[in-house]
This record gives structure tokens, sequence and C-alpha cells, in this order.
């Protein structure tokens, strides 16, 4: 018997991307374990994350090529093998680009895996698109719009080490629910408290997390930069500001400070429905606890104008001069700060008329990029590590658009998904521990390497492969598509950023994970901001570009704020990430989906129950305009009134059929063309 321990990480969307080890016995994965020695995730993984084993030898995983044998949508698939797969794309691929152009090919690539070899972050297989000549990708999906609000004000998507919440005073943890989406960050809020720090939770739900703060506060969802304003009016108003940073470290004091005048406690109150007391009281503690430190992550920035909250709410460390400070300021994600070279990833320069982009079309509105994007229309649509016809907005599009009968689809997958059932080809794919990787957490400032523990299984392979058999199978003998894992993993950390001094693939290899070379201690706009005057904007030239208010204020939310849509449709809808899954991923783990209440719920507040003569327990339809799905009912006042509560990554397969993308619209944000998720207004009924 041979037994090994093999380094890897998890792929998976989340901030805290954590290292593992798998034991392989007699070439078999016999159990897969949190590194104990990551200084972030010290050995824990997730609920989801420990059934990674199980979920890799579930029955319904696809282990060979297939092509469609039904209609559109049926799901219906006959096996084939490799070369034909192969030589079917190749052949339908190059008609589509004779006939429409490389741009009429769109490769759609999505979060399943973050990785930069096989992954999102690298986009695996774009310097065959770009041989191609195919349209952009634009994966604004998840925080495009929180990204670039935050480069609007400190020029950065970066931000404060997570691990530095241990040294904070006043934590504030704004529209995340990390004990959920990314459990490993409280450690550290645990630590500060038992310094006596104070941690306040703002959400529109009493989520896991809320219940466990020492203060919570639910706003109506989209106006946070509303309260941002209001507490920040509280703390000028006591004369609390740090007049030597905003001085000497900022730009546009004077009509930031005109605007957060604008809003008076009272005004904030009757904007946010958080009552004018608590924000007095918050702002006081603000205004006295040094370090303050904001945790936000991607929830409430899932509106239309989720892009200005988060420029919002980086000011307000600037009022206070909490950036100049260990434990204090701001931090969504720390991808800002992970400086990988992408460009040598990409190979941009592969493209038929040089490095630019003609047209990019986003992930988030694919049922507009499938049925209205025209000069040339997408004729060849490859899905990468993505479940659009489960997460992306508008889902009776999506599908409309994936039904379309000129529109040859190929999808990379692991399982029989929504989205595959509209394939003309699926290709399987391997999962995290059968193939190689270079990954990042966005929630920390450690790199880590994922060596491959065990063969695939069937036919699997990994994407990288797979793009380098259809480029020579397309007669393209460029070598940079012939590259191998670990040749593009060095390119990537090639960078020459000083962060990633001292990192080679060699020592990834060895360790499994490195921090980055970041100083000691890490103040991360200690010698100024990376925006154009080196200061924190409050008033921003790149906004203004943007078609913005120069000066950072409060973009009210679309449907929540609409009184003709609340008349019709009197609930906004939050559709947060679920416990039990990973945006889809899981979706079809029986285990989780048990867990999970083998469908989607809504919770409704009782009085928002009792009016609608609903109980608990009861079977309802959630709807509008766009589309219906079924839940099962909770009543609860952890929901506040006017809210409705349902969770993401349930497959419409198993759920009736739709999900909580059958009512989202595909409307952008403000800011960086995001989605708007829980901007959303519905009403609910019994189902029928
Ligand atoms: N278990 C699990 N973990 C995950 C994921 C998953 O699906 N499941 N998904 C992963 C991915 S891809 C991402 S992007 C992250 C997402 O994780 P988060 O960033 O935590 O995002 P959400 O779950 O969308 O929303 C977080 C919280 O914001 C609240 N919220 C919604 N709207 C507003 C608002 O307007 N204002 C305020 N203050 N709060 C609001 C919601 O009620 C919710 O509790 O998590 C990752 N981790
Ligand atoms: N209603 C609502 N919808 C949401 C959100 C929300 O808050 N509310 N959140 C959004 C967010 S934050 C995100 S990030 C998106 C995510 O949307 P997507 O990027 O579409 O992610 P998933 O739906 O999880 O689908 C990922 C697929 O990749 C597959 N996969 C995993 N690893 C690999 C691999 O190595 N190779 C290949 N070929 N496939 C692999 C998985 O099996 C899975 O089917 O969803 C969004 N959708
Ligand atoms: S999903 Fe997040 S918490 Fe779970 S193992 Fe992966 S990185 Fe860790
Ligand atoms: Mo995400």
């Amino acid at each position: 018997m041979t037994e090994l321990k093999v380094l890897g990480a998890c792929p998976l969307d989340c901030p805290d991307g954590c290292s593992w080890v798998v034991t392989v016995r007699d070439g078999e994965a016999v159990a897969l374990r949190g590194n104990p020695g990551h200084p972030y995730t010290r050995g824990a993984l997730c609920t989801k994350v420990n059934r990674w084993l199980e979920r890799a030898s579930q029955p319904d995983r696809i282990l060979y090529p297939l092509r469609r044998a039904g209609r559109k949508g049926e799901g219906r698939f006959e096996r084939i093998t490799w070369d034909e797969a192969l030589d079917e794309i190749a052949a339908r691929v190059g008609r589509v680009v004779e006939e429409h152009g490389g741009e009429a090919v769109w490769p759609y690539w999505g979060t399943g895996t973050l990785g930069y070899v096989q992954g999102l972050e690298g986009q695996a297989g774009r310097r065959l698109f770009n041989l191609l000549g195919a349209s952009g990708h634009e994966a604004d999906i998840c925080s495009a719009a929180g990204i670039a609000g935050l480069k609007c004000t400190i020029g950065s998507a970066g931000g404060m080490d997570p691990e530095d919440l241990a040294h904070s005073r006043l934590i504030i943890l704004w529209g995340t629910n990390p004990l959920t989406s990314g459990h490993h960050v409280w450690k550290f809020v645990q630590a500060a408290r038992r310094e006596g720090a104070h941690v306040v939770a703002i959400d529109p739900v009493r989520t896991r997390t809320a219940a466990q703060a020492d203060e919570h506060l639910a706003p109506l969802p989209g106006t946070d930069a509303a309260l941002a304003l209001g507490l920040l009016n509280v703390v000028v108003g006591l004369g609390a500001q740090d007049e030597d940073f905003l001085e000497r470290r900022t730009l546009g004091w004077p009509e930031f400070r005109a605007r957060i005048g604008e809003f008076p406690p009272a005004r904030a109150a009757e904007i946010t429905g958080v009552p004018e007391e608590r924000i007095v009281a918050l702002g006081e503690r603000i205004a006295r606890t040094r370090p303050t430190a904001i945790r936000a992550t991607q929830g409430l920035q899932r509106h239309a104008g989720g892009g200005s909250a988060l420029r919002t709410l980086a000011c307000l460390p600037g009022v206070t001069g909490d950036w100049a400070r260990l434990g204090g300021g701001l931090v969504f994600s720390t991808s800002g700060h992970i400086r990988l070279n992408r460009r040598a990833l990409y190979r941009d320069d592969l493209r038929p008329g040089g490095p630019g982009f003609r047209r990019v079309l986003s992930m988030s509105r694919i049922g507009e990029g499938l049925l209205e994007v025209d000069g040339p229309p997408v004729k060849a649509l490859f899905v990468i590590a993505a479940n659009p016809a489960g997460s992306a907005p508008h889902q009776n599009r999506v599908r409309a658009g994936l039904s379309r009968e000129d529109l040859f689809t190929v999808v990379l997958e692991q399982f029989p998904t929504d989205t595959t059932d509209y394939a003309d080809i699926v290709l399987p794919a391997t999962m995290q521990h059968e193939h190689a990787d270079l990954h990042e957490g966005y929630g920390h400032l450690y790199l880590a390497w994922n060596e491959p523990a065990v063969a695939p299984p069937g036919e699997c392979l990994p994407t990288t492969e797979t793009f380098r058999r259809l480029a020579r199978r397309m007669g393209l003998d460029d070598p940079a598509l012939q590259e191998s894992d670990e040749a593009l993993a060095e390119q990537a950390l090639a960078s020459g950023h000083p962060y990633l001094e001292g990192i080679t693939l060699d020592r990834l290899r060895k360790e499994g994970f490195v921090r980055l070379a970041v100083p000691d201690p890490f103040i991360p706009y200690a010698d100024g901001f990376p925006t154009p005057s080196g200061r924190l904007e409050f008033v921003s030239a790149r906004a203004r570009g943007a078609g913005l208010d120069p000066v950072a204020g409060y973009t009210p939310p679309a449907e929540v704020a609409d009184p003709v849509r609340a008349a019709a449709y009197p609930l906004a809808l939050i559709s947060a990430a679920s416990h039990h899954f990973l945006n889809t991923v899981f979706g079809s783990d029986v285990e989780l989906r048990r867990r999970a209440g083998n469908g989607p719920s809504v919770r409704l507040h009782p009085g928002d129950a009792a009016a609608r003569g609903l109980v608990d327990g009861q079977r309802v339809r959630v709807f509008n305009d766009r589309g219906a799905f079924e839940a099962v009912l909770e009543t609860t006042d952890a929901v506040r009134p006017g809210v409705a509560a349902t969770t993401k990554g349930h497959w419409a397969k198993f759920s009736g059929g739709a999900n909580a993308n059958a009512v989202v619209a595909e409307r952008a944000t403000d800011l960086g063309g995001g989605p708007t998720f829980h901007d959303t207004r519905v009403e609910v009924e019994p189902l029928p």
C-alpha cells in the first residue's frame, strides 16, 4: 500500500481560498481535509467542501463527451468519443468564424473554479479564442460594481488585510454574511472581540452572522450609502473627523462635507427604514472608536446603486482617518493586492487586429447577449465552468437565448446542470484534485498551488488540455496554445510586482501556500492611494467619466425605490448565499440538497405573511412580471417587514422548473455593469 499527502486548494468562488491536503491511497483519494498550517484557514473547510470527495464520485458525474439527442433544454444526450466531439466543434466553430467572423464566438467563463490556470482568473483557453478573434467576456456577475466604486474612492479593489480585523475596536459587517459565505474571517472578528471590540451587522436580514453580532441594523435593501452618509453626519456633527488626514490625504473634502450635510439622521432614517436613534447611536460610536473597520462583501452591491454604495462606504474611514491605522479602513476583496500577470496568460496580442476588443459581452446579461446583440449575433457559445441557466439574471430570457436553434453551444462541465441541458456538445471536466492550478484567496493575502492528487475518472480532461487539443484539431499551430499548466503558472507569477518577490512555482509546490510579500504591518495606502491624485478621492474624475455625480453620494435602488413597481410587487426580494451550496455548485448533492430543504424557501416577516393570509410551511409562488418560482414559506421576524429572503444555488430542474433568477432583472449597476440580484420586487401568493 502506498499513501501520499498531496497539497491543494479549494477552487471555488469564496473569499477564503482554503488550502487542503488530499490523502491518496493506492492512487485513490481517500480523504480531503483543511491544511492546518494555513494561517488564515487553519485546517477547517466548510460544510460544502467537506463533501468534496463524495461529490467527485456522485453517480451523475459527467465522465464522457456527450452530443445532444433531444430538443434543446431537454437534457437528452448520447455518448461520443473525444475525437468525434473535437471534430464536430472544430467544424462548427470554423464555419461560424468563416460566415460571421470571430466575434460570433462567445467564451463564457464562469466562477466554478477561480484558478489562474484552469479557471476564471486566467480565463483558460483565452489564447485560442483570441486567435479566433472571439468576443470578449466581462465577468461582471459578482463584484464588478463594488470594485468600480472602490476604484473611484481609493483607486483599488484592495483594502485592509482581513486578518487585521483582529486589531479593530469597532467592526462593521456591512452587507456580508461570513458565517455562511466565508467563515474563516470570524476567528479574527472574535479575536478583536476578546480585546473588547464591538461588532455591528448591517443587513436587512438577521442572518447567522447578524444574530452573533453585538448589534444589528436592518436597512431597506440598496440604501446603505444613505445610511453611511447619515452616520457621517453624526460624526461630523461631533467634530470627530480627522482634520489632519483630510488635509493631507484626501481630495474634495469641502464638497463631500456638503454632501454629508444633506443627510441628517432623520433623512437617513426615512430612506433606510433604520430608526433615527439607532443611526445617531452608531454614528456616535464611530466618532469615538479608533480604529473602526468595515468588512463589506458582495451582498450590498447587488443593487442599482451598488457601485455608489462601496464608493461612499470607502469614504467613511477617509473622514475618520482610519485608513491610516492598523485594524482600520475597509476590506471588500483583497484581489487588488494580488498582482499576478494576467496579461501574460491572456495573450491578447494574439488577436487578429491586435490586443484591443471591439466587443465585450456581459456575463450578467447573457439573455441580452444571446437574444439582442447583433453585428454579428452570437452563433457559437462556450460555457466554461458556469451555469447561466441557474445563476444569471432573468432566467426565462437566458433559456430563450440558450434555446436558439441556430446557436451552437459547447459546455465544459462536471455535472448535468440546468445549462448542460441546452448544450449541443458537453465535454467532461476534471475536478480540482484531478488537475493542477494556481490560486489566490480574495479574502486573504496568500497564494496557493494545487497539485493534482489522482488521475481523472472516465475521460475527464482539464480545461487547459481540452483547449490544447481543440487548437490542434482546428489547425492552429501557435506554440502559445500548447504551453503546459506549469509554464502558465510560472508566467502568471512572473509579473515583477514587489508583492510577488520570492514567490516561485517551486516554492509554492513545496509549501502549498505562500503569503504575499506585503510590508509588515500592512497598512495598504500608507504611502498614498493609487488614484489619479494619489489621495482618497471624495470627488472623482473617474466617477464623472462614468456619468455619475463626481461627489460621492447615494444612488437609490431601482426596484426597491420605485413606487409604481412597489404597488404591484410590494416585497423586496433578496436571494443571498445559501449555507449549503456554493452558487449552484453542490446543487445536485443529495445530502446538501436535503439540508437545504430540497428546494427554495422564502422567508417573510409574520406581518407580511398574515397580510396575505399565508401560513408558515405553506407552498407559495414568488412572482413578478418576469417570471415565478416555487418555494416553501417560512415566517420569521429575522426578516424586516417589506423584505422577502430566499437563497441562490437551487437547481431549477429540482425546484419545479425555476429558481430565484426567474424574477431578477438584467439591469446593470450604476458602476461596473454588475447585476442587481437583491434589487428585485415580487409578490407572494399561495401555490395554486
Ligand atoms: N455558503 C456559500 N458561500 C458562498 C457562496 C454561496 O453561494 N454559498 N457564494 C460565494 C460567492 S460567489 C460570493 S460572491 C460570496 C457572496 O457572499 P456575500 O458577500 O455574503 O453576499 P450575499 O450572500 O449575496 O449577501 C450577503 C448579505 O447581504 C445582505 N444584503 C442584501 N442586500 C443588502 C443591502 O442592500 N444592504 C445590506 N446592508 N445588506 C444586504 C443579504 O441579506 C445577505 O445576508 O459568497 C461566497 N461564498
Ligand atoms: N439570484 C442570485 N443569483 C446569483 C447570485 C445571487 O446573489 N443571487 N450570485 C451571483 C454570483 S456572486 C456569482 S459568482 C454567480 C456564479 O455563477 P456561475 O459562474 O455560473 O457559477 P455556478 O452557477 O456555480 O456554476 C459553476 C459551474 O462550474 C462547474 N465547475 C466547477 N469547477 C469546474 C472546473 O474545474 N471545470 C469546469 N469545466 N467546470 C467546473 C460547476 O459544476 C458548476 O456547474 O452567480 C450569481 N447568481
Ligand atoms: S468554499 Fe470557501 S470555506 Fe469552503 S473550502 Fe472552499 S474556500 Fe474554504
Ligand atoms: Mo460571486
